[in-house]
């Protein structure tokens, strides 16, 4: 079982450093989801490549690519070494999430579409299916559609997670297209659900580890750019990238952490 305090910590250096150097965006999407990724990919799945029978990762909120691509890396599925490559040209590791690097299951980015895709897997296999999607993702109608579908369907091997920032590209979820209760909405649409704190590595592992009589949503309360103080719930840096100072702060902060 790896880590995943020092997998998260070791993922967030890494998602800065290379946001910095491509001069690239959504920072604070994927520090929002690094710690939910950190558990996922810990050893309590067996999502390795190859393998029919291997349980599925979704991260639907693709343009957080650089939290995932950390991840995978560190955990063994291309070199760390080519993390460097981020957003270079002729690099696969493009800006937004793709399924030409390995260990990816769908390319994503064009937000609502991991979902339905997670849906129809879960339906299709009976290993796990776990979807990650952006609160303000939730506005696409293809949720609700899934949601539908997934309930009626009792898909019992899905759960999807949602990272519930309260903040979306250019606001606040509430004020744009408030959603009420996300968890009421689900239950009435036959899921079990479960709220839990985003970055409490505990918390995601047990609200994981439930034996399900039905699809599963766990709104993980999260706060976007987790880890650096100056990015923490500041909607700037969905599209900011880091100068090279801010870049050194960022690094102390995280490497103290
Ligand atoms: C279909 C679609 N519409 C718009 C966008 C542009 N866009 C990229 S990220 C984003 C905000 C996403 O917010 P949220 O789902 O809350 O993710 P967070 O970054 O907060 O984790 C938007 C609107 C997109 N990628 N896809
Ligand atoms: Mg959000």
């Amino acid at each position: 079982m790896i880590n995943s305090v020092d997998l998260a910590r070791t993922a967030r250096l890494h998602a800065v450093k290379m946001v910095h150097r491509a001069k690239a965006s959504h920072i604070g999407s994927a520090l929002s989801m690094i710690d939910i990724l950190a558990v996922l990919y810990s050893g309590i799945l067996d999502t390795q490549p190859g393998r029919d029978d291997r349980d599925r990762i979704i991260v639907s909120k693709g343009h957080a690519a650089v939290g995932l691509y950390a991840i995978l890396a560190e955990t063994g599925f291309f070199p760390v070494e080519e993390l460097d490559s981020y957003g270079q040209p002729g690099s696969r590791l493009l800006g937004h999430v793709s399924h030409h690097v390995p260990g990816v299951e769908v390319s994503t980015g064009s937000l609502g579409h991991g979902m339905p895709i997670a849906c129809g897997l879960a339906l299709a296999i009976k290993q796990c299916v776990v979807c990650i999607v952006g609160d303000g993702e939730l506005n696409e109608g293809t949720t609700w559609e899934s949601a539908l579908f997934a309930g009626k369907h009792s898909l019992t091997n899905l759960t999807v997670i949602v990272d519930h920032n309260r903040l979306q590209g250019y606001g606040d979820v509430d004020e744009i297209l408030g959603l009420g209760s996300i968890s009421k909405k689900f239950a009435q649409f036959g899921w079990s659900t479960v709220e839990i704190d985003g970055h409490n590595h505990d918390q995601i592992r047990n609200a994981l580890a439930t034996n399900q009589t039905r699809p599963n949503l766990i709104i993980a309360h999260t706060v976007k750019g987790k880890g650096v103080d100056f990015m923490e719930g500041s909607l700037d840096w969905h599209y900011k990238s880091p100068n090279t100072e801010e870049l050194a702060n960022a690094c102390r902060q995280l490497e103290a952490a």
